[in-house]
This record gives C-alpha cells, sequence and structure tokens, in this order.
C-alpha cells in the first residue's frame, strides 16, 4: 500500500493527502516531522536527506517533493482530468504549481511564522507586514486570474487547484487584513465543498 510520510498539519502534506483522496486511494500515513520527529532518523534522511516531509514510499519507489508527489500520483492513477496529458494543457497546470511553490507560498510564509509560530512578544511586525503587502499583491494576480475561469486552468479542476488551493487556505485563515477578493473566495469555497479537500480545509492552521 501507498505510504505517505509527514504530520497532517503541514501544507506540502496536505497537499500529497488531498490529492490521494481526490483519486481515492488506499493509503497509510505516518506522522513525522513537527512534534512527531521522526524526520531526522537515519532511515528517514535516507528517504529524504532535507529531513523534510512529505515522502512517499510505493513499493520500492521513494519520492520528496510535494508538488512532483502530486503529479506522479495523479499520473500513476491515469488521471488526466487532474494532470493532462495534452503538453500544453500540462504547461498551464504545471506552471500554477510553481507559482504555488515559488511565489505565493513563500510570500506568506512571515506572515504565517510571525502570527502562528512565534509567541505575540517576540513579534517581527515588520516583517509581517512585508509579507503580507507581498501575498496581497498575489492574492489579487490570482483574483483577477479567476474572474474569468472557474478553475485556474478552465472549467475543469486539476492538481493546479489542489496545490494552490492548501496555499489559499492557509492566506483566508492567518489573521491579517486582506482585501476582498471575490473570484478567489468563491473558487476558495467551491473547493472547500469538495469532499477530498475534507482533510486540509478541517485543519486550522498551525
Ligand atoms: N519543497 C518541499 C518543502 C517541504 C517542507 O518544507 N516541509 C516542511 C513542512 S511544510 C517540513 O518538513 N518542515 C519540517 C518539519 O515539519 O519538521 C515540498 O514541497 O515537499
Amino acid at each position: 500500500m501507498l505510504r505517505i510520510w509527514g504530520r497532517v498539519t503541514s501544507i506540502n502534506v496536505q497537499k500529497v493527502l488531498w490529492c490521494a483522496d481526490e483519486l481515492g486511494l488506499e493509503y497509510e500515513r505516518i506522522d513525522a516531522g513537527g512534534k512527531f520527529g521522526r524526520n531526522d532518523t537515519p532511515e528517514y534522511l535516507a528517504m529524504n536527506p532535507n529531513g523534510l516531509v512529505p515522502v512517499i514510499e510505493d513499493g520500492d519507489f521513494v519520492l520528496y517533493e510535494s508538488n512532483p508527489i502530486v503529479r506522479y500520483l495523479a499520473a500513476r492513477e491515469g488521471a488526466t482530468h487532474l494532470w493532462p496529458a495534452d503538453l500544453r494543457a500540462r504547461a498551464d497546470v504545471d506552471r500554477w504549481m510553481e507559482w504555488q511553490s515559488t511565489g505565493f507560498t513563500p510570500a506568506m510564509w512571515g506572515a504565517f511564522w510571525q502570527l502562528v509560530r512565534t509567541p505575540a512578544d517576540k513579534r517581527d511586525l515588520a516583517l509581517v507586514e512585508s509579507s503580507r503587502a507581498k501575498t496581497e499583491r498575489l492574492a489579487g494576480i490570482l483574483d483577477t486570474h479567476l474572474a474569468s475561469r472557474r478553475y485556474l486552468t478552465g472549467d475543469g479542476f486539476t492538481v493546479a487547484d489542489i496545490v494552490a488551493g492548501c496555499a489559499a487556505h492557509r492566506w483566508l485563515n492567518l489573521p491579517v487584513e486582506r482585501a476582498p477578493r471575490k473570484n478567489l473566495e468563491r473558487w476558495y469555497a467551491e473547493l472547500k465543498a469538495r469532499p477530498g479537500a475534507q482533510k486540509v480545509v478541517s485543519q486550522a492552521i498551525s
């Protein structure tokens, strides 16, 4: 059976769980990372020398990096509705996955770390504000993009919506001021209603 290593509170583990649930996969999940530790043992580092979660084991195949894991699982199941076979459609999905992992999530990291993981008397509020402002700009891009599309790449839900949806869940639940974003909020509400999203959207950000 597919084995997924990682705590459910990790945004990168959440992507994998959401994808596996969309695909109706059976899996065993093992808590690792954060308060569970385990990700610094020699056994774990042999699977992922970065010591980060998630990692999957699919038989003797081991893979780390959440977005490639999500693509691997969709391809393994032949789920071309989630990760298209068509070259250009797939490039569009990949582009939004990259945008999530190199832009949207890193932008909100400072605000997240300070407001969720740092005691109130030790917070760097300038860092919160610069992170908030950077993320607001990107949320504006997402909102404009979603004005003319149901999902990130058009009419169909794809793995791009899964990974950006995990990031949106974090952003929309951070205790910061946000401009109203009607299209982004409509899209997030639709994602939130999906059975596959429940493990993610039921998590308070932590
Ligand atoms: N690029 C990696 C990043 C993985 C990552 O940063 N994971 C974090 C949790 S979101 C982690 O393992 N942190 C250490 C810990 O949880 O102990 C991916 O997408 O899988």
